[in-house]
């Protein structure tokens, strides 16, 4: 049996979807022109009126906005409504940048928690589970989001936030979690606490786990399930469109469905901002189809990634991203070469080590140095240093192959690189090429 928290319109037909955002869309067009005197100002600057939006293919003459645009209109500039309408406010985690605050009615908020129990109810939740929520709550939008989600549900939901690692592990086992909600490198760190305490991965009630926030590779989702005992779906989001829950995995685990009945994706090529076809990578950009409180249209997220709409096992119709594939901002280019955090992930956990690392990238004389620091995993420490050598040597051919260039690899102690309660550091830049 298939399990839908919204039947009707995740599987909807595919005419039906384009149906519903033509007439939200041209509503909401309408809204922020009249509301919104930062976006009306784009809008007269680039000729366009709301008359000219008849349907979503129209989506292409409208201008986009950057977190470029969220900062020069901080904190009001971009209200779509009056601020007494308003009963929230979420702000960006700070992965690059100055803060973000955005703005939620009440609607918003149904909506956002309508979107976040989708993804608990794809991964199998139903009100029997025990929803064990460990993102950070506050400002940032991973535990408020996934909690109202829970509740939507009906399942009993723990509001642990991040951090705590004990106390997480004590309410799991005496409270029988089901669904463990947090991003995949604490999730990742739970698993080796559990572990160093004696439990094998039957032990914990878990079945599922929700992870997002962050980038992570399929090698790191196997070792996740593995280690908890569960299957691990992945969930995408942002503050700036509400927060996680924009996109969700199905049980096919293959891409995240989008929620386009209230977000409507486009990939873009980031150099020239024109708009590519399906299946082409790119960057993605969102409208939110429906918000109140802080509606941004077309508004372009860095993050890069594959749109497709082949038809899904899972019976939901709404078309799957890919997992981001990186930003187009936080891309590295070290000594001319293009490198991803996720590459040397990639790597790490093929050849066998931790996804415990950390990229340092500084430069000395005009030229970039490129070091991973990596924790050795406690059966491969040695005292004999020819042997940890041998490793270093070998682990530093391997990102060559993948890169294209060759980091210098630091193999450290089990536990030495300081662990992460929300969002891993993975790269520590000290070269200040941006700002
Ligand atoms: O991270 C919202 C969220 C909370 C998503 C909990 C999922 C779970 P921000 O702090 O605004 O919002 O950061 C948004 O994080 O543009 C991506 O670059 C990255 N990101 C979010 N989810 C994923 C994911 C939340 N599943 C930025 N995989 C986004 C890779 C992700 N990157």
């Amino acid at each position: 049996m298939k399990n839908y928290y919204q039947k009707e319109i995740e599987t909807a037909p595919y005419e039906e979807i384009v149906k519903i955002q033509n007439e939200k869309l041209k509503k909401q067009v309408r809204r922020v022109y009249d509301n919104v005197a930062y976006y009306r100002d784009l809008m007269d600057k680039k000729g366009v009126k709301p008359e000219d939006i008849q349907t979503i293919d129209d989506i292409k003459k409208l201008p986009f906005l950057t977190k470029d645009d969220l900062r020069e209109a901080y904190p009001y500039g971009l209200l779509g409504t009056d601020l007494k309408n308003c009963v929230r406010i979420q702000s960006t985690s700070g992965t690059t940048g100055k803060r973000v605050v955005a703005f939620y009615t009440q609607h918003d908020i149904d909506l956002w928690e309508e979107c976040c129990a989708r993804a608990i109810v794809a991964a199998g939740g139903t009100n029997e589970d025990v929803v064990q929520v460990c993102y950070g709550y506050g400002l940032f939008t991973g535990g408020p989001g996934l909690n109202g989600g829970s509740h939507k549900v009906g399942c009993l939901t723990l509001p642990m936030s991040s951090g705590n690692t004990e106390r997480q592990i004590q309410f799991m086992m005496d409270l029988n979690a089901t669904i463990l909600c947090c991003t995949p490198s604490y999730a990742a760190y739970i698993g080796e606490s559990l572990a160093e305490r004696g439990y094998k991965p039957e032990d914990n009630k878990l079945k599922a786990g929700i992870f997002g926030a962050e980038p992570w590779t399929e090698e790191m989702r196997r070792s996740i399930e593995k280690s908890l005992g569960i299957k691990a779906y992945d969930i995408y989001g942002l503050t700036e469109t509400s927060g996680p829950g924009v996109a969700f995995e199905c049980e096919e685990q293959n891409g995240m469905h989008i929620n386009e009945d209230h977000f409507y994706a486009e990939i873009i090529d980031p150099n020239t901002g024109e708009v590519l076809p399906e299946g082409s990578r790119g960057e993605l950009v969102f409208t939110s189809l429906d918000k109140e409180g802080f509606p941004l249209l077309r508004y372009r997220t860095k993050d890069i990634c594959v749109l497709t709409r082949k038809k899904c096992s899972c019976g939901r119709t709404h078309i799957k991203m890919s997992k981001p594939m990186g930003r187009s901002d936080d891309m590295m280019i070290i000594r001319g070469v293009n490198v991803f955090p996720s590459q040397i992930e990639t790597v790490l956990l093929k050849e066998g080590y931790s996804p415990n690392y950390q990229i340092v990238v500084d430069r000395a004389r005009n030229n970039d140095t490129f070091d991973v620091y990596i924790e050795l995993n406690p059966d491969q420490v040695s005292d004999v240093v020819s042997d940890i050598q041998a490793r270093e040597r070998s682990l530093e051919a391997a990102m060559r192959s993948m890169l294209g260039i060759g980091p210098k690899i630091h193999l450290v102690p089990p536990k030495s690189i300081t662990r992460s309660e929300g969002k891993a550091v993975r790269v520590i830049d000290k070269r200040n090429l941006h700002d």
